[in-house]
């Protein structure tokens, strides 16, 4: 079987121990995610990592998945997952900055950023964690630009032509190394996360992955990208607005003047 066929086949890599039973949390972000929650959760879970933890970080989403989130601590059990309550609608990035930061604080060694609504599969992570651990990454990106990846068909050419943009222009402006800049996959170490100071980061929306990935590569640290198949979200809506565009279009601008 040709490599790429096998990186996008529907079974999960089974890792040795002790990578098999890491403590890994994965903060899951949810604005409105009520008939996604449940189906990424039991993929999670029948996932070959035994340490494997579950936060979900909800914005007190008008369509009950807060609720549903409750529920599912019940079923697996609030040692298996637990549940950020937030007040309301902030963002990406302060779901993400306030989960981590959780995470971090319950003893997570590893923590994963992924998308709610499924088009990230939870079937690539014993993968991402095998490549961090075996070549001594400190973050590795799900990424959507190094060979061997692809994108949905369902994209229209204008999304693959804006996205393909935001990452061209970040490149040009940040030399970050980094092929896909705005994904929004990646598996953490806490080290990595406590060394870049994830509390104090303030971008939301697209510019908060593109921050990250910034002060990663200010602190020396090496980021490993790993080819998936990035798939169209299965219910629902995209939260990022108009406003997330433009703060997308500004940071890396004041990024770069920061650093001169
Ligand atoms: N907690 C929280 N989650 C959010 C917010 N905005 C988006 N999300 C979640 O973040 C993930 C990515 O958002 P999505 O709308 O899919 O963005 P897209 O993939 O770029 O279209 C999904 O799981 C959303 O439910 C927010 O303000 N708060
Ligand atoms: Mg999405």
């Amino acid at each position: 079987m040709a490599l790429q066929e096998r990186s996008l086949s529907g079974s999960a890599a089974e890792l040795p121990e002790p990578w098999r039973s890491a403590a890994l949390t994965v903060v899951l972000p949810t604005y409105n995610e009520a008939a996604n929650l449940p189906v990424i959760v039991a993929e999670l879970f029948g996932l070959p990592l035994t340490g494997l933890h579950i936060l979900v970080a909800d914005d007190n989403s008008p369509d009950g998945t807060g609720k549903i989130a409750d529920e599912l601590a019940r079923q697996y059990g609030p040692d298996r997952l637990s549940v950020l309550h937030r007040p309301g609608k902030q963002g990406l990035g302060r779901a993400y900055v306030d989960g981590m930061t959780h995470a971090i604080n319950a003893g997570a060694e590893f923590v994963v950023q992924m998308d709610s609504d499924l088009s990230h599969s939870p079937q690539y992570l014993p993968q991402m964690l095998g490549t961090l651990l075996a070549t001594n990454a400190d973050v590795v990106i799900g990424s959507r630009y190094v060979c061997g990846a692809s994108l949905a068909s369902e994209w229209s050419w204008q999304r693959k032509a804006l996205s393909a943009f935001a990452n061209l222009y970040v490149r040009v402006l940040l030399h970050l190394g980094v092929r896909d800049v705005t994904a929004g996959f990646k598996l953490w170490r806490s080290s990595t996360l406590k060394a870049i100071d994830v509390a104090s980061v303030r971008s939301n929306g697209y510019s908060f992955q593109v921050e990250m990935n910034y002060r990663t590569v200010q602190h020396g640290l090496k980021i490993v990208e790993l080819p998936i198949h990035f798939a169209d979200r299965r219910e629902g809506d995209s939260k990022m607005s108009l406003k997330v565009q433009l703060e997308s279009a500004l940071m890396p601008l004041s990024l770069r003047r920061r650093a001169r």
